[in-house]
């Protein structure tokens, strides 16, 4: 195993002197152009000069609110070298949710792109908040009304105005470096609190260690920077051993992906990646799609799965088409990255592989014991927990949620797993009523509140169903109230406007009444049940 990082550790000024010996290296292209990691080094001490001489002091949080690029992973690591902790932050989610994320971090400044600088405005106008400045990248600093005591800054010219800091805040290994928000079934989303050595060991552990990346490597995730997944595969990962990434500010459709990987944008103009990260969902509709690019068009050496089990199909039908293997492996927003994981030349699609060195897992039985290994060594359904050095340190302000998650040197996944007689994982189904779409938690119940807000609803129940990829989609059956229309498209319109977009139900039907118990419960598994039936007779 990697050293463990010294007592007195800045994860910022770790990647930066790394990579000191050899500036001319390129770290990064966006949209827009690309930095050596010369270039990267200095408009990172630039970023943690500007954060202080706005009074933005040690530990305390700044909103990092900004679409894939240079100026994203010079924010959050400006704000770790200034001792300055980013929450980093989904770009899809709702000015509700913000001014929620703003007054629970306390956030004192936000880094923001131009696009979204709207929705922030909107945000600020809502709960209480200790904002003082907006700092706005890639685009005019103006056309949104903040309330007053709130300074705008312009990214670019904020950077050029401060000379680059001498020297990185001289933090603590297990000091809190940055926040990642991270979605329950019911309440508000959890602020979990990662420290500076954690990605230090995601990067040595599963980076490195299992991924084998290295300086000759160009890296590009369709998974966004401010998921943990998107993080370690396009920021720590890569910068951690001397390798190149492409930044992607749009959303990751086939076409835009199919641009990147046969280095078919301006900026990239003919480099193409060898190392590609995203979610099944995603892996599905590029194979779908017809455009796909031939083998002899892309580079790729590895393809790297996670946020969703990646059904055993999927992957087979990518192999055989570009002749390179998905990877995939189980991580979490509380564990920062993945910790069980198939491996480069020794892949079982269907399963989720072999604990990643550094980490070791249990499948616990109802009584809260391991479950001991079957004769042939299998394990049989339980719950799974991970005990490993890149855990959280806790959920911000939560005690409780705290204690369920982080049980002393464990964590509990909220997985069900299983244990081949290779000793292979294989997921079983969540342990909650998360689901996962396209790699991205939503709550059935967020998405029933919103439903029944509609005039036309009268009440409503949404299940995750399974579809043709064996992937999990989400379906809604809805009672509509008496004399009352409306058609699906309206209220999946409806859902898009309240919710963060990708919450919205894939799929509805309209039912004259739910299944429900003698004291009025919703019976969701019995709707599970019914479209279990419909698909079997479908097939
Ligand atoms: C599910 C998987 C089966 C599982 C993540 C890689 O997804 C990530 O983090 P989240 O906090 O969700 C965690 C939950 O998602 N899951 C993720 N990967 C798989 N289920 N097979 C998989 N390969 O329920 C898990 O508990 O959004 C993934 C790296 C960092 C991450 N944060």
């Amino acid at each position: 195993l990697p050293p463990a990082p010294p007592a007195r550790f800045n994860f910022a000024a770790h990647l930066l002197q790394r990579h000191a010996a050899y500036p001319q290296r390129p770290a990064l292209t966006d949209d827009h152009g690309s930095l050596t990691y010369g270039a990267l080094g200095e408009r990172v001490r630039r970023c943690a000069a500007a954060l202080r001489a706005l009074g933005v002091h040690r530990e305390e949080r700044v909103l990092l609110l900004m679409h894939d690029g240079c100026d994203w992973v010079v924010s959050f690591l400006g704000c770790l070298y200034a001792g300055v902790v980013p929450v980093a932050v989904n770009t899809l989610l709702t000015a509700d949710d913000y001014a929620y994320q703003l007054r629970h971090a306390r956030a004192q400044a936000a880094l923001v792109s131009a696009a979204l600088l709207p929705t922030l405005a909107q945000a600020l106008h809502g709960e209480p908040h200790e904002l003082r400045h907006v700092v706005v990248a890639g685009g005019p600093a103006a056309g949104a009304a903040l309330p007053t005591g709130v300074a705008l800054h312009a990214f670019d010219d904020w950077l050029a105005a401060h000379a680059p800091a001498e020297a990185a805040a001289d933090t603590h290994t297990d000091e809190p470096a940055f926040w990642l928000y991270s979605s329950g079934s019911t309440g508000r989303p959890k602020g979990t609190v990662h420290t500076h050595a954690n990605p230090y060991w995601t990067a040595e552990l599963y980076g490195r260690g299992v991924l084998g990346l290295t300086e000759h490597d160009l890296v590009f995730s369709a998974a966004k920077l401010f998921f943990a997944y998107g993080l370690g595969n396009a920021l720590t990962f890569p910068l951690s051993v001397g390798a190149s990434v492409v930044l992607m500010a749009e959303r990751p459709t086939p076409p835009a992906v199919f641009a990147r990987l046969t280095g078919a944008t301006p900026m990239l103009a003919g480099r193409r990646p060898t190392v590609f990260y995203g979610a099944p969902t995603g892996y599905a509709g590029m194979l779908a799609h017809p455009d796909l690019p031939q083998r002899d068009q892309v580079a790729l050496r590895l393809c790297s799965s996670a946020g969703e089990a990646l059904p055993r199909d999927l992957g087979e039908r990518w192999k055989a088409h570009f002749g390179v293997d998905i990877i995939d492996g189980i991580g979490s927003t509380e564990m920062l990255h993945i910790y069980c994981s198939n491996r480069p030349g020794d892949v079982a699609y269907g399963t989720s592989g072999t604990p990643v060195p550094g980490y070791e897992l249990e499948i616990r039985g109802d009584d809260g014991r391991p479950l001991p290994p079957n004769p042939d060594g299998s394990i049989d359904i339980g719950d799974l927990y991970v005990r490993g050095p890149s855990a959280a340190l806790l959920y911000w302000n939560d005690r409780e949620r705290s204690r369920q998650t982080f049980q002393g040197a464990w964590t509990r996944t909220g997985d069900k797993y299983t244990r081949d007689a290779q000793g292979r994982y294989v997921y079983a189904g969540r342990n909650d009523d998360m689901l996962k779409v396209s790699g991205i938690y939503v709550s059935p119940f967020e998405i029933e509140a919103t439903l029944v807000r509609h005039p036309a609803v009268l009440e409503a129940a949404v299940i995750g169903i399974t579809d043709a990829d064996g992937l999990t989609k989400t379906k809604a059956f809805v009672v509509l109230r008496p004399g009352a229309h409306a058609s699906a498209e309206e209220i999946q319109a409806h859902c898009k406007a309240l919710l963060a977009p990708f919450k919205y139900p894939r799929q509805i039907a309209f039912v004259p009444e739910l299944p429900k118990t003698a004291t009025g419960k919703i019976q969701r598994f019995r709707l599970r049940e019914m479209e279990a039936a419909r698909s079997a007779v479908a097939a």
